[in-house]
Order: C-alpha cells, then structure tokens, then sequence
C-alpha cells in the first residue's frame, strides 16, 4: 500500500498536483465525512485520507455520526458546510436523502466527491438526475464485490441448498449493489434457494440474532452472506453461538482485524476485502485536483483482496485486513 501511495504521490508531482499549484498561495482545506465514525472501515480510509493530504500538504477534517443514520449525517454535513472547505468527500448514508444537503454545499461552492457510498445513480456530471452534481465516485466496485460473494457461497455449500442475504438497510448504494450482484450470481445456481434479505439496521447483535430466528424458520440453512461489516460478524456470531460454525458458511464482506481468526476457525469461509485506504488517498487527490483547477476522473475504481484460511498469513493478503 505504501508503495502505491508512493506511486500516485509522484504521479500527483507530475501532473502538477503540488502545494505549489496554487495561484493565490491558500493551503486547501478538505474534509472527510464518513458513513460513520465506529467502522474499522472509515478508521482506515481516515489514515489513507491522511497519507494523502501529507503528500499534498493540505489540511483534512474528519467529522462524522457514530451511527448509520442518514438524519444524523445530515446535520453534521451543515456543519461541515459551515467551515466552508474546498472539498467534501462523503460516503452518504442514503442514495436520496442527502441529495439536496449535498446540493447546498455544490452551490455554495464546495466540491463534491463521494466515497464508497454514493448518491442519486452514483453517474456524475452526465447531465442527469438530481444528484449529478459530484465531481467524482471513488469506490469498490460493489455489483462485482456481490457476485464474487455469490459465487463463493455457492461453491462453500456445493452448490445447492437454502441461503440468505444479512444486510444494513434498503437505500444504501454499496450494500444495495452488493445484494444484487449476489443475487445475480444465485441465479446461476439452480439448486439455491435465496431466503428473503434480513435487515439488521448496521447492528451486528441484531444480524446474530437474526441467524436464530431464520434457522427456526429454515432449519436446513446452509450459507448466510453478510454483506458489510457489522451484518458479517454478526451473522457469524449468530452461527457460532448456534454451534453451527462450518456447517451454515458464512461469507464476509469487509475484513475487520478478528477476520484472520475467524477464517482460521472456519467461522468464516471467505472475506472480501476492500481497499478503504486507498478509497481515501484517492478521494483526496482527486479532490485536491480538482480544487487545484485539474481536470479529474468522473470515477476511480478501487480494488478487492479476497481473504482465506490458505492465504491469510501471507503479509501481502494480511496487510489488508482494516485498522482498528
Ligand atoms: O462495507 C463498508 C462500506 O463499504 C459500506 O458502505 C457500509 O459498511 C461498511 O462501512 C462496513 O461496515
């Protein structure tokens, strides 16, 4: 990771995108509002954030709810608007509910740059919709992350057999793309049955409890895919507890530091990582760019690791696993 920051560190040099780019001398300042601040996820996409700015030399703010909650986003996003930064990245906590608080700050003359969640269809500055206005999309790419996990799950439980989806809420972009794109992979597989979506509102107690109460209703449940963080580790907690752990295959999306045991036990049979860091570095570089009168891509791509028992002690897979 270090070296690819170094990579676009020199990129950034040589495309102009120095401290020294600035006509009027002023240091930017460009803040990072997470989809909340407790997620070991946007922990490490702040430290990505971070590196970037130190490269640039601009100043970040990180500000955001401790909670997944779209109405306490939206007041912390006023008040960020307040301290008039150049840029916002934001991961929104809801494809249309932060439309037009995003738009004040667009009119108020601060750009904004989505990360990992986005807003309206997440297409950007193509003349259409509500929420076009962003300058860019720097994100996993979640249709793809969904069906990997979709055909994980299909090959852990030989292909046949009961499944469910344990995700955060509906209207969320990245966990609603990766239910599709699991269940465009199920489609596949005859012999799956795709239980209906079990909801757990980001709490992972919730998602635990949920493994319970479907097994009641599908004692023959074979695999469960937890589509972010808090839906995976509780829907392995639920399955631990039930004492099915290797029997109903669990299938994680995001790599929390407990990850490396839980793959080792078997609790969980694959992890699909993301790359947060660089999710953040490149949300501040294109930032940057663009403040700095760059022309910039619409989107950046970030990329996925995926996690097993067999690969987890290698330091080049390990070195992925999310910051606490
Ligand atoms: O999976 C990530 C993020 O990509 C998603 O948008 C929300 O949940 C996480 O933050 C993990 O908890």
């Amino acid at each position: 990771m270090k070296k690819l920051f170094r990579v676009i560190a020199t990129i950034a040099v040589l495309f102009g995108f120095s401290s020294q780019s600035f006509a009027d001398g002023h240091k930017p300042t460009i803040a990072l509002v997470p989809g909340l601040t407790t997620d070991a996820f946007y922990i490490t996409m702040h430290k990505g954030a971070m590196a970037a700015a130190d490269a640039l030399g601009v100043e970040l703010l990180f500000q955001g709810s401790p909670e997944w909650n779209a109405s306490l986003q939206i007041p912390i996003l006023n008040a960020v608007i307040a301290k008039k930064p150049d840029a916002i990245l934001i991961a929104p906590n809801d494809k249309q509910q932060l439309i037009a608080p995003l738009k004040a700050a667009a009119d108020a003359g601060i750009a904004v740059i989505c990360v990992d969640t986005f807003i309206d269809d997440g297409v950007f500055q193509d003349g259409m919709g509500d929420g076009d206005f962003p300058i860019s999309y720097v994100a996993s790419d979640n249709v793809l992350g969904g069906v990997m996990a979709g055909n994980a799950l299909a090959n852990a439980i030989g292909k046949k057999g009961t499944v469910y989806v344990s995700n955060v809420k509906p209207g969320i972009s990245t966990t609603d793309q990766r239910e599709e794109g699991f269940k465009a992979a199920m489609a596949n597989y005859p012999d799956i049955t795709v239980l209906e979506t079990q909801f757990n509102d980001d709490d992972a107690n919730k998602a635990s409890a949920q493994v319970n109460a479907v097994v009641a209703r599908a004692p023959d449940l074979a695999g469960i895919f937890g589509a972010n963080l808090f839906s995976a580790i509780g829907s392995a907690d639920g399955v631990k507890a039930m004492g099915k752990s290797g029997e109903i295959k669990v299938v994680a999306f995001d790599a929390p530091t407990r990850i490396v045991d839980d793959l080792k036990s078997g609790l969980v049979d694959m992890a699909i990582a993301q790359h947060p860091a660089e999710i953040g570095y490149m949300g501040v570089m294109v930032a940057f760019g663009h403040v700095t009168g760059n022309p910039v891509p619409v989107s950046v791509g970030t990329g996925f690791t995926v996690m097993t028992a067999d690969n987890i002690d290698d330091p080049d897979i390990s070195k992925y696993v999310y910051s606490d």
